[in-house]
This record gives structure tokens, sequence and C-alpha cells, in this order.
């Protein structure tokens, strides 16, 4: 009986929960040279034809411009079946919110993936962990046909226990709740150099 009821509430929440991405909560005041650094990828949910698999790590830089741009690696495999740290670049373009990008991507190598996403940061607390959110496709209705999210940590080992509880209440108000997967770090990208020909 009390399954029915949780399984009654679950659905009664989906339907209450508001998925318009318009309407999706950013970080307020979002603070770029706090955000610089260092981050590791510990969850990630997939796009369509997902490129980064594990080991990503990213390397967030304010230029002294003023403007953030990227650096990661990241297992991935192309063409088929070609395994290898991809070693990617990204500049972000600014919007009237501080804390939504444009982000312009590209490999160090031509026949790895390029592109222009958004790049929302939807939370942080700039020492521990971010969750990122970047939805490429909108449907008709406003929700998001085909978006991808990044679980990030300042911990290679993973989040800290008292910050799981926040990056889950976030994984529902993006309505990505059960679509994230853990991401590995077994140092891949760190001995293997950027060709790594496996
Ligand atoms: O992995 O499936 C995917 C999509 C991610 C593509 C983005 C790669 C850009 C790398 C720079 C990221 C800085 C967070």
């Amino acid at each position: 009986m009390l399954r029915y009821v949780v399984a009654l509430c679950l659905v009664a929440l989906s339907w209450a929960q508001d998925c318009q991405v318009a309407n999706i909560q950013v970080m307020q005041n979002f603070d770029r040279t706090r955000y610089a650094g260092t981050w590791y990828a510990v969850g990630k949910k997939d796009p369509e034809g997902l490129f980064l698999l594990d080991n990503i790590i990213a390397q967030f830089t304010v230029t002294e411009d003023g403007k953030m741009t990227a650096s990661a690696k990241g297992r991935v495999i192309i063409l088929n079946n070609w395994e290898m740290c991809a070693d990617m670049m990204a500049t972000f373009e600014e919007t009237p919110d501080p804390a939504k990008f444009r982000m312009k991507y590209w490999g160090a190598a031509a026949y790895l993936q390029t592109g222009n996403d958004d790049h929302w940061v939807i939370d942080t607390d700039y020492d521990n962990y971010a969750i990122h959110y970047s939805c490429r496709l909108l449907d008709t209705d406003g929700t998001c046909l085909d978006s991808y999210s990044f679980v990030f940590s300042r911990h290679p080992t993973g989040l800290r226990p008292e910050d799981q509880p926040i990056v889950t209440q976030k994984k529902m108000a993006l309505c990505l709740l059960g679509k994230y997967r853990r991401v590995t770090h077994n140092g891949f990208c760190e001995n293997a150099g950027s060709l790594n020909l496996q």
C-alpha cells in the first residue's frame, strides 16, 4: 500500500513540476572569478550522441579582460572504436544573466566535436560543488528535448556527503533526477597525454 502512495506522490510531483526551460533558476550573483580553477565532472546527464565519456576535468580561467574561458579533457570514443583523450577548448559569451553563457567549443584536433551550446551555472558553492545545465533543443511546449548537465566537484573523489542533498534537489529542479550517470576518474587522461591510442 505504502508503495502505491509513494508512487502516486512521485507522479503528482512530476505533474506539478515546472519543466519549462525559461523558468529554470540559475545561480544568483554568479562570480566567475570564484568559479575559476579545476572542476572534476563526477556526474553527467548525457545529450543525444554523447561525446565526453569519463575522466572529464575542466579548467576554467578568467582572462585579463575579464572573459571566461575553459579547457577540458575527457575520454571519448570517435570513429566508431577509437578511444582517446580529447583535449577541448571553450570560450564563453556573456548574456544579460551572469550565470548564463553561450559556450563555443572545439577540439585540439580537427576530428573532435565542435559546437555552440548554452552553458548555465545552476548552483555552486565555488569550493566544493557546481551544477551545470545546457539545453540543446527546445520542445514546442517550452520543455527541453535534448539536454546535458555536469555535476562538478572540486574533489576528484566525488561530492562531499553534505553536498549530495543540494545536488539531488537541483537535479529534481532540472527535471533530470534519475538521468545522471557517475563519471569515473582512473587517470586515463593524466597518464596518457592527449593522443591516447589504445
Ligand atoms: O559530452 O556529450 C557531451 C557534450 C559535451 C560537449 C561539450 C564539450 C566542451 C568542453 C568544454 C567544457 C567546459 C565545461
